[in-house]
């Protein structure tokens, strides 16, 4: 393994491979910025001023927001407002979209990001993340309104996540592959400790919150019930089960060894489509495990062609290795 740092990563996909410019280049290796800040905030825990425990507020999803995901939040503002590389952002944490101050010059992208997920699992020290999305912003479109986010994941140029865990991880792809780097803390920089990351089309692990097994749709009742009979039952093998309850956490761990994630929709969601939100979620995440020859479904659709309604839709969610998620699509599809 080549071991390069980011800048290098970078400059080479913009001057050997022109998949990216210098605009997304700085955006990136900002955003990078942006995660180790966080990673040395979460990194203090009990110790740091303002850093475990709740904020006191709740966030556009009317969920408690942890002191941590409010400055989560901040951190990325600050970071990417001044670069000139963006027309604006937004955020799990913010309602409306983020508008580039009038004294920056404004640039060609937008980001999105759930700047701390699974941030429940800050006070128990589980690992947590950072989700990122980067698209273009339409031609005309002002970029401080919903509407210039409202794209396809298919349109995504790049996309990423930061998991906060035993070691500081970025993963990141801008349409050429899915590659790792990890913070090298003397150094203060991510090195890139693997590239091409491949999904193994098969697996024998699947993550899923069964305490929601009664709320199911048929479909899921079916795939994991198959699952749970084993050997004996008609997949003819043992099945593992984790779930870590932090998106980042789990999605991570397929890339590395394969398995199938769901957050199905269930009776209780209703109108609401779903738990984990589409544009600053569903996508990046969806972005990545394709690159990574993974599939990504809401169960009745490929996630990166829905089409979005509002920026903080939700949706169903089922990725990871494509023989698995096909199979889930497959009882989907059935009458
Ligand atoms: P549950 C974290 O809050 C999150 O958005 C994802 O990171 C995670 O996969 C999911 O929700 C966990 O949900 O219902 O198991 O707590």
């Amino acid at each position: 393994m080549r071991r390069i740092t980011l800048s290098r990563y970078l400059i080479e996909e913009q001057r050997e491979k022109g998949r990216i410019n210098a605009d997304l280049r700085l955006l990136i290796e900002v955003v990078a910025r942006a995660c180790k800040r966080i990673a040395i905030a979460i990194g203090k825990g009990g110790l740091g001023e303002g850093v475990l425990g709740d904020a006191g507020s709740d966030n556009v999803q009317g969920e408690a927001q942890k002191k941590l995901d409010v400055l989560s939040n901040e951190i990325f503002l600050e970071a990417n407002e001044w670069g000139g590389h963006l027309a604006g952002m937004a955020s799990e944490e913010m309602e409306l979209p983020h508008a580039i101050p009038n004294r920056y010059p404004q640039g060609e992208y937008l980001l999105l990001f759930d700047p701390l997920d699974g941030s429940s699992n800050i006070d128990i020290n589980v690992s947590v993340g950072t989700i990122f999305s980067v698209l273009k912003c339409p031609e005309g479109a002002d970029p401080t309104r919903e509407a210039a986010f409202l794209q396809p994941g298919s349109a995504q140029v790049a996309a990423g996540y930061a998991v906060y865990g035993p070691t500081t991880l970025l993963v990141l792809s801008v349409g050429d592959g899915v590659a790792c780097f990890t913070l090298d803390r003397e150094l203060g920089s991510f090195v890139l400790t693997r590239e091409h990351l491949q999904i193994p089309p098969d697996t024998r692990e699947f993550a899923i919150n069964m305490s929601n097994q009664r709320h199911w749709e048929a479909p899921v009742q079916r795939y994991v019930g198959e699952l749970l009979q084993g050997s004996g039952g008609p997949r003819g093998r043992d099945f593992n089960m984790r779930w870590v309850a932090s998106m980042v956490a789990d999605v991570h761990r397929i890339l590395t060894r394969g398995g199938v994630f769901l957050y199905p929709l269930d009776a209780r969601m209703g109108q609401q489509g779903g738990k984990l939100r589409l544009l600053y979620e569903a996508n990046p995440m969806s972005f990545i495990v394709e690159q990574a020859g993974g599939s990504a479904s809401t169960g009745r659709q490929r996630i990166l062609d829905v089409r979005p309604a509002a920026l903080h839709q939700r949706v169903p969610v089922i990725l990871g290795s494509r023989n698995e998620v096909e199979r889930i699509v497959a009882y989907h599809g059935e009458r």
